[in-house]
């Protein structure tokens, strides 16, 4: 028998960042590059934070193999795992993939660890950054190597970062972080986009949303988050489409009306900017990205004020009367409302009833209309959401006039057969607005492995 304790990881592990000049490091981490010099050279080390730049002089730096004897740096390449000993010394670094662009590392001694079993391993860095498809095909395909590529690591560490302050925020006014089921006995949206799946011999679905699940969770808890995949099976291969994504959703009891919902959301993203530009510089730099600008008031259209206002501008073609936005009207009324209001974010209300998901509440001035939003930014919508029905009368109706059977939906409908209170909610798009904020075009690239038509590995 033995025992455990936290020691041995923390006496291992260095933070660089809390380092100062002249101070010894001891730190693991794996090859990035290797540029050799008459003297020496540059190991560059990636690092769970970044890379971080290491000196090493042929005269006082050693260099072990994991056989314990002594190499060169010609014999150090990329992807070897290994630990350095050395000393922290002030720099100036240009390469903008490094992290520490201030500090180096002068090696007293690095020792390999272990190493591929390929000599021609990926070339990470050299990867572009495009939105040519077999250049996208080509990282997709190497997904678990090509993520290690600099400017990946910081388009993943940024969708951390916004969904840690997601929950940091939410948390800190009183949420409560629910985890519910993905195999589900019904979808939650409607329409074709189901993934149905054998359960046991029955038929079940991937669910399309947490929808019936945090609405739930407000029953219980008034106010609730859940960060998990959805499942929509999209047919159509575009740049915004995934058919796995992240979902972060958001329901809350007690509103008043949606406007309460989207006052959350926008001092909800208001947070999640301001944590991205704080913990994420380094990696907004490297990426040459500029977070979007959400003043203090936002812009709100109802749907058929925006097709008119868009028309009567004569910035788009006649859309009045349709019960969605055209994509070159969700782009004209993003470029509109910057120009105007300079916000990136603009919310656009009352959808037609029949447009939207059954749950959705309709409007009691004019029942063709729900209290429902989407929100867009730059251009593309990253949210959808609004108030829902809370009475079971008003779902019997609702699911009546649609021929929908109220007995597929038995312990949705118990949930208000047992009282619930006035409710809403959102739900953000992780991939969605993670690319938006980085201004990557291709959604699928803010996906760690991207689920489309044709894709399902690695
Ligand atoms: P909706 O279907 O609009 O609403 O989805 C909410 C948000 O999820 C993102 N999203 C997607 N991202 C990538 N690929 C997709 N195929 C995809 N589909 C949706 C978008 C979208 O705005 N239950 C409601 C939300 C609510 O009312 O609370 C819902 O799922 O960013």
């Amino acid at each position: 028998m033995t025992f455990i304790n936290s020691k041995f990881i923390k006496s291992e592990y260095s933070d660089i960042a809390k380092v100062s000049q002249g101070q010894s490091v001891c730190f693991y981490g794996m090859v990035q590059n290797v540029r050799v010099t008459k003297w020496g050279g540059f190991v560059i080390v990636r690092k769970p934070e970044g890379l971080i730049q290491t000196v090493i002089q042929k005269d006082t730096s050693s260099i072990i193999d994991e056989e314990g004897r002594s190499i060169g740096i010609n014999d150090i390449s990329r992807e070897m795992a290994i630990t350095i000993h050395g000393t922290v010394n002030s720099a100036n670094i240009k390469d903008k993939s490094v992290k520490y662009n201030t500090i180096e590392i002068e090696v007293s001694k690095i020792q390999v660890i272990s190493r591929p079993s390929t000599t021609e391993v990926i070339d990470v860095n050299a990867l572009k950054f495009s939105d040519d498809e077999s250049v996208l095909r080509y990282k997709f395909d190497n997904r678990q190597v090509s993520l290690r590529n600099p400017k990946d690591m910081a388009i993943f560490r940024v969708s951390s970062t916004i969904a840690q302050s997601f929950a940091e925020y939410l948390i800190s006014v009183g949420f409560t972080q629910i985890f519910t089921p993905k195999i589900v006995s019904e979808g939650a949206e409607g329409g074709a986009n189901v993934f149905n799946m054998d359960y046991f011999g029955k038929q079940v679905y991937l669910a399309q949303s947490p929808q019936f699940y945090k609405q739930i969770g407000v029953g219980v808890y008034e106010r609730v988050f859940e960060i998990a995949p959805a499942y929509r099976a999209e047919k159509h291969n575009t740049s915004r489409h995934l058919n796995e994504f992240i979902s972060l959703d958001v329901e809350m009891g007690f509103i008043k009306g949606q406007e309460e919902v989207m006052e959350l959301e926008m001092n909800l993203l208001r947070h999640i900017i301001a944590s991205v530009n704080e913990k994420c510089s380094h990696e907004l730099q490297l990426l040459e990205a500029q977070l979007p600008c959400l003043p203090e008031n936002v812009p709100v259209y109802r749907l058929s004020e925006a097709h008119e206002l868009l028309y009567n501008e004569q910035l788009t073609a006649d859309h009045r009367g349709e019960d969605d936005m055209a994509p070159e009207e969700e782009r004209a009324i993003c470029k509109y409302a910057k120009e105007k209001f300079g916000s990136d974010f603009v919310f656009i209300t009352h959808f037609p009833t029949e447009h939207r998901a059954f749950y959705a509440m309709n409007d009691p001035e004019d029942p063709t209309l729900t209290l429902s939003y989407d929100l867009l930014m730059c251009g593309i919508e990253i949210t959808s959401g609004g108030q829902r029905i809370h009475k079971e009368e008003d779902y019997r109706k609702k699911m009546a006039e649609r021929g929908m059977n109220p007995d597929n939906f038995k312990f949705y409908l118990d949930t208000f057969h047992n009282g619930m209170p006035p409710h809403g909610g959102f739900a953000i798009g992780l991939e969605r607005i993670t690319s938006f904020f980085l201004g990557i075009s291709n959604v699928k690239e803010a996906s760690l492995f991207p689920r489309d038509i044709n894709r399902v590995a690695p």
